[in-house]
């Protein structure tokens, strides 16, 4: 019989399931809630803590009890006011000639196959390539590089967890997007991206485009916000995307009157954005000119990650990332 101490009992049982995996102030039972969602999850922080309202003062208490450098803390200042940052010189050239020619063998040696996926007539170059660090120990390495992991968890404030890479000859021509309906967590803010220069970057070769400031002026827009039901992208994909997603982002954009800006750096560079600042892979100007890049996506810890347009949870928790308690 269900009685209301078996009730409480369970419901301290579930709380302390969750706590033992995950961080959200909220505690959810994420079998109860099935299809993994923005709108079935409760408002809940802790924000990450360059979001939050305080974050500017947190940052100068941190430098002022000697917690972070002057270095450090100017790199929070720009993410908490831009949603981006450029590194310039961060990965060394051999490391990326020898990451790229692991790509290139795996693709000769048929282990990576790509998609022709052409942008108009004469584009020499193939689709990109999603995941290659699961099968490439080299791209895995990259992705871990342990600046990029130090950087990471300075603006997590938590532990980071690589998650996805798409290494590729060219632009994405995505349009403009947030990645947040792409990945997903619970609480919301905790997916950081990164873009990896392998070559100097030519302005006509559709560099990354991204819009500074978005990641504070626009909601995090989730699939339940424009009206696309789990069923529905289930059944006609990304098509509702394009259609009720990028024109929303648009609009906003448009509202706020965003530019954007492109990044056409050197060999070597990193740019890092928030999970909320909005970009996409501008128009290739000029087909013949390559856009080498590696770019690589980041969890925090102990966040419930999913994909809220099919309401699936992230590969990490069917990988068992979260059967090992998290350490806070
Ligand atoms: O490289 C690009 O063109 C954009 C990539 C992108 O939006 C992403 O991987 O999240
Ligand atoms: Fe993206």
């Amino acid at each position: 019989m269900l009685t209301i101490g078996s009730l409480r009992r369970k419901v301290v049982r579930l709380n302390g399931d969750f706590r033992r995996h995950y961080f959200a102030d909220v505690p959810v039972d994420l079998d109860a809630i099935g299809e993994l969602r923005g709108d079935a999850f409760p408002a809940s922080g802790p924000a990450p803590w360059l979001d939050r309202p305080d974050a500017l003062l947190a940052v100068d208490r941190r430098l002022a009890e000697g917690t972070i450098t002057a270095g450090d803390a100017e790199l929070c200042r720009q993410w908490i006011v831009d949603g981006y940052l450029i590194v310039e010189n961060l990965i060394e050239h051999d490391l990326l000639d020898r990451t790229w020619e692991a790509y290139e063998q795996a693709i000769r040696d048929g282990r990576v196959t790509l998609d022709p996926e052409s942008h108009g007539e004469g584009d020499p170059y193939p689709g990109r390539n999603l995941d290659p660090h699961v099968q490439l120990p080299a791209i895995a390495a990259l992705q871990s590089h342990p600046t990029i992991l130090r950087i990471t968890n300075l603006l997590f404030g938590r532990e980071t967890i690589p998650f996805q890479t798409i290494m590729g000859h060219k632009s994405s021509a995505q349009r403009p997007h947030s990645d947040a309906i792409h990945m997903t967590t619970y609480p919301l803010g905790y997916l950081i991206a990164n873009w990896i220069a392998f070559e100097d970057i030519h302005p006509d070769s559709g560099p990354l485009e991204y819009y500074p400031r978005s990641h504070r002026l626009l909601p995090y827009l989730l699939s339940g916000d424009i009206g696309i039901a789990p069923r529905a992208f289930k059944e006609k994909g990304y098509a509702l995307y394009n259609e009720r997603y990028e024109p929303t982002i648009e609009r906003y954009l448009n509202a706020h009157r965003l530019e954007p800006q492109f990044f056409c750096p050197r060999k070597g560079d990193v740019l890092f954005w928030h999970a909320n600042l909005v970009h996409g892979g501008s128009l290739r100007k000029d087909l013949r000119h390559s856009r080498r890049a590696l770019v690589c996506h980041y969890f925090a810890r102990g966040a419930v990650t999913y994909h809220d347009l099919s309401g699936n949870p992230s590969r990490l928790h069917r990988d068992g990332l979260y059967t090992a308690p998290h350490p806070d």
